[in-house]
């Protein structure tokens, strides 16, 4: 019945209240939101400069792209070509991209890249990163799976903060426009943000100088941003934030209208239970 007297406006208070905690461990491994099940679009490019034009050869389709292993996807339509995935994972938030080599002609891989997010299904794109490519010239053998130690690929990492639901990777340019016939890959990823989605929980207590709870005290916190969450405490003293968002900077302070607090500046790296206000006398 504590929890009777606990207010907030996080919708995480819900899950609390209900008597659930969940928390999620601080990662730093960034993983790939594409998976090889995920519908997957061809580009073709505006332009060709070789002549041979045409859809990708029957084994070397736009799936081959995001398939987890090393086989290759080849457009003939080279300047410009690409694709379009929309990941089964829902609205992602990436900060790198990593190309991996195929198996032969050099001369065909990318030498520059535009990346682009929509949440429209593709009616709209916005630019997420746009750059040039430097990729090995070591080859990647076909059929290689992803998990195999030492290939060849090089990782783009950019600065980008938006979610998006699709992306668009266009090639402008190849190594070798005219001696290749084609753009191609041997695979390609696009890396998350791990970091901004773990959460943790933050609790503490709310006492007199004498050590006894103070009821429907006001706890707030505020980030960075200047946004601020709040929360009242039970019965007991008790407070409990779920799902905030770790590695980053907030003051926290306790008000109320008996009492005076001293405001706190917590770095938050991991679930706190124990930030504690007691009263000035
Ligand atoms: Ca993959
Ligand atoms: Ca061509
Ligand atoms: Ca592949």
């Amino acid at each position: 019945m504590l929890q009777k007297y606990f207010h907030s406006i996080f919708v995480a208070a819900a899950i609390v209240m209900a008597g659930a905690f969940f928390t999620v461990p601080v990662s730093f491994a960034q993983t790939d939101v594409t998976s090889p099940t995920d519908p997957v679009q061809v580009v073709s490019g505006p332009f060709d400069d070789d002549g041979q034009v045409g859809p990708p050869p029957l084994n070397e389709g736009v799936d081959k792209a995001i398939d987890n292993t090393m086989t290759k996807y080849l457009n003939f339509i080279d300047e410009g070509s690409g694709l379009i995935v929309t990941p089964g994972a829902g609205s992602t938030v990436i900060n790198s991209m990593r190309i991996y080599t195929a198996n032969d002609f050099p001369d065909r891989d990318p030498a520059s890249y535009l990346l682009e997010g929509s949440n429209n299904a593709g009616s709209s794109w916005t630019v997420i990163s746009t750059g040039t490519l430097n990729l090995p010239a070591n080859r990647n053998a076909t059929g290689q799976p992803i998990s195999t130690p030492g290939l060849f690929s090089q990782t783009v990492s950019f600065f980008n903060l938006m979610a998006y639901t699709s992306y668009r990777i266009t090639f402008p340019t190849i190594k070798d426009v005219i001696l290749a016939n084609s753009m191609q890959i041997g695979e390609i990823e696009l890396l998350d943000i791990p970091v901004s989605a773990a959460t943790v929980t933050v609790a503490g207590r709310v006492s007199s100088s004498v050590g006894r709870g103070v009821a429907s005290a006001r706890v707030s916190f505020t980030n960075q941003n200047g946004e601020t969450q709040m929360a009242l405490t039970n019965a007991f003293g008790y407070f409990r934030f779920a799902g905030v968002e770790a590695g980053e900077t907030y003051i926290f302070t306790a008000t109320h209208k008996r009492y005076q607090f001293t405001p706190q500046v917590v770095t938050l790296l991991d679930t706190l239970s124990d930030l504690n206000f007691v009263a000035e006398p």
